[in-house]
This record gives C-alpha cells, structure tokens and sequence, in this order.
C-alpha cells in the first residue's frame, strides 16, 4: 500500500510537470493547478488515503506529498511567469511605432480678422491717450435714445430699428449709450477721453448691414475742444489704421446727439483715390459717423456746455476691417469658413 501510493505520487508529479511544460495559456496553467492541487484536486486525493497507510509510514508519505506540491507550485508559477513574459512581448510589438515617420502635421490657427481690427484700433486710440471702456449690450432706451436727445417717436430712431426686451430695455443699437455712462461716471472731472468698443444690433441685413455688428465709439471732453481737434484725430486715426498716404473728408450730416454732425470718409485704400469698384468710383470710402456733443447731451451727462465742449464719433469695425482687409461682404465674418479667415 506505501509503496502503490509512493509511486502514484511520483506518477502524478511527473503527469503535473509534463502537463505544465506543455500549457501554452494562463488559463490552461490555472487548469492545471485546478487539476491536481484545488479542494477537489487529485493531489488532495492522495492526501486524503494517507489516513490508510500504517502510521510509521506517514510522515515520509507526508513529506513526500508535500514536497510535490510544493515543486508542482512552483512549477506552475515558473511557467506562469514564462507566459507572461511572452503575453508582454507580443503586446510591446503591436505597440511599437516608428519614431522616424514624419508627424502629423498641426493647424495653426490666427486671431479672427474682427479681433484682429478690434485690438489694433484699440491700440492706435490708446497711444494717442485714450482709456478703453465698456459698457452693457442689453441697456436701457433711456441711455440708447432719450438721453442722446431722441426721445420716444423721434423720426431718427427708424434708422436704429432693435430688438426689444421690454418697452424700455433693448439690445443697443450703437455704443454711444457709453459716451452718457461715461459722462455720468466722470463728471465733472475733465478731461475725458474714452474708447468703448462692443457688439451692437439692428434689424439690418444685407451685404455690408449685419444685425449684430461692431463699433467703437469714441468720446473726448474738455475745455476749448473744436472741430479741428475731432479732425486731427480722425485724420491721425485714419492714417494709422489706412496707411500714411490716406485722407479724410467730412461731409455735413444729422445725429441728434451732435452739432454739428458729419458722416467721415477716407480715401479708398484699394485705388488710392482714382476711384475703383469698391468706392464706386468715387475715391472715397464712408467709414464713420461724427461731430461735437450737443450741449444738451453734455448737460445731460454732467457737464456745462457753457465751460466744456466735446467731439465723439461712432466708428464700425466690422466696416474697418472689410475695408482694410479687402474682403466685399461683412456676413463673411460671421459663417465662420476657415478659408476665408485664414487668410488675415
Ligand atoms: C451711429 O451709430 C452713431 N452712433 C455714430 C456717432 C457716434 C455719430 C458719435 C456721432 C457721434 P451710424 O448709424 O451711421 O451712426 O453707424 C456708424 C457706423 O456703424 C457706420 O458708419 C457703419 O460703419 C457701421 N454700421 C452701421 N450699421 C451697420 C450694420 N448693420 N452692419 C455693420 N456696420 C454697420
């Protein structure tokens, strides 16, 4: 009986290695170990018959039971680790790639042309010693209309027709509303001279009239302020942003905010003034609307116009840019196809 056990242990040991050596997965080596050493495994088995042989038999029987167990262990382990190392390898070799091959190239991207023409007029007015300012989008038809001498049914609202919240609150339809907060803020310390660039809106639209558009509205206020002042910087303004070579015109025109009022036009940056497609052959390019403040908008704001005088002008970007940049319809600014905007 011993010895039947004896060499059913040695059978099994040799059956558990060979079995081992051969198991080509993890789960074939969990198989294995499931097999011979598990709860119901036929190692246990044998272990369990040790209860039948004589007893001086026992503890070299025991031993030895044991001692295979501990050599199929580790047998198992040695193989699991050599399957593993195997697994590693296979994996790194699917992951390799080729430091050589060229790289993807990246898209670089450029500020948008609007951002573009917002930052360098901000640029220019503030060397010339302008603060920039803001004000609200949504604002109140007090600050919009009524304090710039264009109260409720004034004819001269038709031309800024907006998008209204309540009968009193509306989307802004220019950001002159900044010159009157301005003028609330400051008064009555002088001198003022901002800049207040920001979206505005108006039921507009067609080639050069969007319904959110741009403008930078330009206020300055101060003793002894006159219209070659208002000329001086819009011809200093017009040269920086057109080129050294530009001129401007100012011709009579109708804000109920200023006295007097005139639309601005610089000479056409496509043809020089010779007169293109662009300026319809005129030589002149309409960029912005201008003049001095009425006295009743400086009062209104804090000021007496009997002391102080101010000049304020009300200025497009989007129009700046599209002129500048040469392009023909605003609403290009807006359809967001990189392959215009990534040619500024
Ligand atoms: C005004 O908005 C006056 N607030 C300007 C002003 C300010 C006058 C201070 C006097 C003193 P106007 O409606 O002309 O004026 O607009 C000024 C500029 O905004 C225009 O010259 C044009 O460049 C631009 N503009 C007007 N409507 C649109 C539009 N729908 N889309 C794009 N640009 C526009």
């Amino acid at each position: 009986m011993p010895a039947e056990l004896e060499s059913k242990l040695e059978e099994l040991a040799r059956a558990a290695e060979v079995a081992t050596d051969v198991a080509g997965t993890m789960a074939a080596v969990d198989a294995i170990r499931w097999r011979y050493l598990g709860k119901k495994g036929e190692l246990t088995a044998l272990l369990r018959s040790l209860g039948s042989v004589p007893e001086a038999e026992r503890p070299r029987l025991g031993a030895l039971a044991n001692e295979v167990r501990e050599r199929l262990t580790a047998e198992l382990e040695r193989r699991r680790g050599e399957l593993l190392k195997v697994q590693q390898e296979l994996e790194f070799a699917s992951d390799a790639y080729d430091v050589t091959l060229p790289g993807i190239p990246l898209r670089l991207g450029c500020k948008h042309p609007l951002t573009q023409a917002w930052e360098g007029l901000e640029d220019i007015f503030i060397a010339m010693g302008f603060s920039v300012v803001e004000g609200p989008e949504v604002e109140w038809d007090r600050y919009n209309f009524e304090l710039l001498n264009l109260p409720k049914g004034h004819p001269a609202r038709d031309m800024q027709d907006s998008f209204y919240i309540t009968d009193e609150i509306l989307l802004r339809t220019h950001t002159s509303p900044v010159q009157l907060r301005t003028m609330e803020r400051m008064a009555p310390k002088l001198p003022v001279r901002i800049v207040a660039p920001g979206r505005v809106y108006r039921r507009d639209d067609d080639p050069t009239h969007t319904p959110m558009f741009h403008q930078l509205e330009c206020l300055a206020v101060d003793v002894g302020l006159s219209l070659g002042d208002l000329k001086g910087t819009l011809l200093q303004f017009a040269r920086a942003w057109f080129g050294p070579q530009t001129t401007v015109r100012l011709r009579p025109s109708y804000f109920p905010f200023t006295e007097p009022s005139c639309e601005v036009d610089v000479t056409c940056s496509m043809c020089r003034g010779a007169g293109c497609g662009v300026c319809k052959g005129t030589g002149w390019l309409e960029i912005l609307g201008a003049g001095m403040v009425h006295p009743q908008v400086l009062r209104n704001g804090g000021y007496d116009p009997e002391k102080v005088s101010g000049f304020a002008f009300g200025l497009g970007i989007d129009r700046a840019a599209m002129l500048k940049f040469g392009f023909g319809d605003l609403r290009l600014l807006f359809n967001n196809d990189v392959r215009f905007l990534e040619q500024f």
